[in-house]
C-alpha cells in the first residue's frame, strides 16, 4: 500500500486528487490548510508553493491532473485508468490536456484578474476573450459527449475527474447554460457518492 499524504485545500483544485483517492479506496492523510499556500513546508513539495500537492512514498508530486493519474495508476483495481500505451491512455492524456489547455487556463486567467491578484495587478480587458476561448473549448467538448456518458472507454474514469473540474468551474462562471451534453454529464458525476465538486 503506498504512504500517501495530500496538501490539500477543499476549495481549490485539490478537489481532484481527494475524488480520485475516495473512488480509490487507498488510504491517505490531508493537509488540509490554507495556510500552506506558498509556505516554507510546501515549497518542498511543490516549487510555487501551490496546491494541490503530495508526498507518495516519500517522494513529492504536483500538478493536480498528474497526481489523480498516478494515484488511479496506483490502485489499477479501482478501473479508473487503462494502462500506458493503450488507445483509452492516448484518450485519457488528449482529454486532460484539452481540458487544461483549452477550457481551464482561461478560467483561470479570469481568476486572477478577478480575486487572486492584487487589485493593482489586475487586468479586467482579459474576460471577454477568456470567456471566448472557454466557450470554443467547451462547445468541442460538449460534441465529443454527443451520445455519450463518459469521456472514455464508455465508462466512469479519472479522466471524467480532472475533466468534470475543469466543467463544473465554468459552470460556476456561467459559461456551459446552451451546453446540453455538458450539464448531464456534470449532473452525472455529480451524482457519484465519492464526488467531491460539492463541497464547497
Ligand atoms: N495547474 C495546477 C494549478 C495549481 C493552482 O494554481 N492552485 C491554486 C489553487 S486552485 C493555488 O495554489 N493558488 C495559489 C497561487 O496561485 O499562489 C493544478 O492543477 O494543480
Amino acid at each position: 500500500m503506498p504512504k500517501i499524504t495530500l496538501y490539500e485545500f477543499t476549495p481549490t483544485r485539490s478537489k481532484r486528487v481527494r475524488w480520485t483517492l475516495l473512488e480509490t479506496g487507498l488510504p491517505f492523510e490531508s493537509r488540509n490548510d490554507p495556510t500552506l499556500f506558498g509556505s516554507e513546508e510546501l515549497r518542498k513539495i511543490h516549487p510555487l508553493g501551490k496546491l494541490p500537492a503530495a508526498e507518495i512514498d516519500g517522494q513529492p508530486l504536483f500538478e493536480s491532473a498528474a497526481i489523480s493519474t498516478h494515484i488511479a495508476d496506483l490502485a489499477p483495481e479501482a478501473g479508473l485508468i487503462s494502462p500506458s500505451g493503450t488507445r483509452d491512455r492516448a484518450l485519457h492524456d488528449q482529454w486532460v490536456s484539452f481540458a487544461l489547455t483549452e477550457m481551464e487556463a482561461w478560467l483561470w486567467s479570469s481568476a486572477l484578474n478577478t480575486f487572486v491578484l492584487p487589485e493593482e495587478e489586475r487586468n479586467q480587458s482579459v474576460f471577454e476573450q477568456n470567456g471566448r476561448f472557454f466557450e470554443r473549448g467547451a462547445a468541442a467538448l460538449d460534441a465529443a459527449l454527443a451520445g455519450k456518458e463518459y469521456l472514455v472507454g464508455e465508462r466512469f474514469s479519472v479522466t471524467d475527474i480532472v475533466v468534470g473540474y475543469t466543467v463544473n468551474w465554468g459552470r460556476q462562471q456561467g459559461l456551459i447554460k446552451d451546453h446540453a451534453n455538458l450539464n448531464t454529464y456534470l449532473d452525472r458525476l455529480i451524482a457519484r457518492e465519492y464526488c467531491t465538486l460539492g463541497d464547497g
